[in-house]
C-alpha cells in the first residue's frame, strides 16, 4: 500500500492504489463516482475511523487534477492520503474528521498530457466542437456559480465554459459528492498550480458573507506552510478569487461555497524549479514532489485544526 514519491503516476497506478489501500485497510474504503467523458472510473477515498457513520464528525475534502497539466497537484493528494492512513502522524485528525479525497478529478484530460500534449488544461469531451476542431472543456468554468457570465462562449478557448452549468460528466460527478455530503463538509480544497495562491471566493469579486473568517483560516494554512517550504519559492500569498487572481465564473470552489459550505478554497501550489530550469511551473522536477506534498500537508492539516476548533457540528 505505498506510491513512490519519485514520479507522477499514471492513471492506472493511481487507481490499482487506491483499491489496494482500501482492501488493506479497515479505515478506507473507495468509491465509484461515475465515469468520465471517456469512460474513466472517477474514484474518491473515505477515510473514516468510524465508516462515516458518525454524523456529528466535520468532513474534509481534497481534491487535485481538475486541469490536467497541473501534475504537481496529484502528489499532493496521494501525500495527504498516505498521513491518514499508513504513516499517521496526526492521530486526533484521523480520529475527529471524515476525510474525502479524490486525486484524479479530471482522468482523461490527465491521461491525454501524458500520451499526446503535456500542456492540455481541459476534459477531452468532444460534445461542443466547432466543425471537427477544439474539443475539451474548462472544467473549472462548468459548475453552476454565475455560470457562462466570466468565462469563455469559445470551444476553442482554454477557458471554455461548456454549453450549459455540469454539461461535463467530471464536473457533475463532483456536484453529486459535494451535494451528498453538504451538511458535514466543513472545509473543501481544489488543488491547482501555479502561483502560491490560497484563494477563496468568489470568483465574481463578491465576498461570502464569513470572507473575514476565510481570510484568517486561509493566512493560518498559508503560514504553516511557509514555515516550511522550500526556501527559494515566495511565501503565499492569500485573498479573494478576483482580487488576487482574475474574474471568473462557474469555479469549482465558488459552487461548493455558495451551496453552503463554509470554508472553500482554490490553492495554487509553487512553481517549483523543474530540470529544464525554465519558469514553466507545470514542469516537475522529481526532487520536489514529496516536497510540494510535505509542506501542502502542513497547510492542509492547519485547516484541519481550524475545523476542529470552529465547526458547525457540535460534539
Ligand atoms: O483559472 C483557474 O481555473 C484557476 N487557476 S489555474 O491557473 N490553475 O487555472 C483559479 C480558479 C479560481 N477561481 C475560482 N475558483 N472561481
Ligand atoms: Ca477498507
Ligand atoms: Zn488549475
Amino acid at each position: 500500500g505505498r506510491l513512490s514519491f519519485d514520479t507522477i503516476h499514471r492513471y492506472g497506478t493511481v487507481d490499482a492504489y487506491l483499491v489496494d489501500l482500501a482492501r488493506k485497510y479497515q479505515t478506507v474504503s473507495v468509491v465509484s463516482a461515475g465515469k468520465s467523458f471517456e469512460g474513466r472510473d472517477i474514484k474518491y477515498l473515505k477515510i473514516s475511523t468510524t465508516n462515516f457513520q458518525d454524523s456529528s464528525k466535520p468532513i474534509i475534502m481534497i481534491q487535485s487534477l481538475i486541469h490536467a497539466r497541473e501534475w504537481i497537484t496529484l502528489p499532493v493528494s496521494l501525500y495527504a492520503i498516505e498521513k491518514l492512513v499508513v504513516d499517521i502522524t496526526d492521530r486526533d485528525l484521523v480520529d475527529k474528521i471524515d476525510w474525502i479525497i479524490l486525486p484524479i478529478t479530471n482522468p482523461d484530460g490527465y491521461e491525454f498530457t501524458h500520451t499526446n500534449t503535456r500542456f492540455w488544461r481541459k476534459n477531452r469531451s468532444t460534445g461542443h466542437m466547432i466543425g471537427n476542431v477544439c474539443l475539451g472543456v474548462d472544467l473549472n468554468r462548468n459548475f453552476d456559480f454565475i455560470w457562462g457570465t466570466l468565462s469563455s462562449n469559445s470551444a476553442c478557448s482554454e477557458t471554455f465554459h461548456g454549453s450549459g452549468a455540469f454539461s461535463e460528466p467530471e464536473s457533475a460527478i463532483i456536484r453529486n459528492i459535494v451535494n451528498q455530503y453538504r451538511n458535514r463538509l466543513e472545509l473543501y480544497l481544489d488543488i491547482h498550480s501555479f502561483g502560491s495562491l490560497i484563494l477563496y471566493g468568489y470568483g465574481s469579486g463578491e465576498l461570502p458573507p464569513n470572507g473575514l473568517t476565510l481570510n484568517v483560516m486561509g493566512v493560518r494554512m498559508a503560514q504553516a506552510i511557509d514555515a516550511v517550504k522550500w526556501k527559494s519559492n515566495p511565501n503565499y500569498r492569500v485573498g479573494n478569487i478576483a482580487m488576487v487572481l482574475y474574474t471568473s465564473s462557474g469555479g469549482a470552489s465558488d459552487y461548493v461555497q455558495a451551496v453552503g459550505v463554509p470554508h472553500s478554497f482554490t490553492f495554487e501550489l509553487p512553481a517549483y524549479r523543474n530540470q529544464q530550469n525554465s519558469i514553466n511551473g507545470f514542469l516537475v522536477d522529481p526532487d520536489f514532489i514529496e516536497q510540494a506534498g510535505y509542506e501542502t500537508w502542513e497547510g492542509i492539516k492547519a485547516g484541519a485544526r481550524f475545523v476542529l476548533e470552529f465547526s458547525r457540528s457540535k460534539k
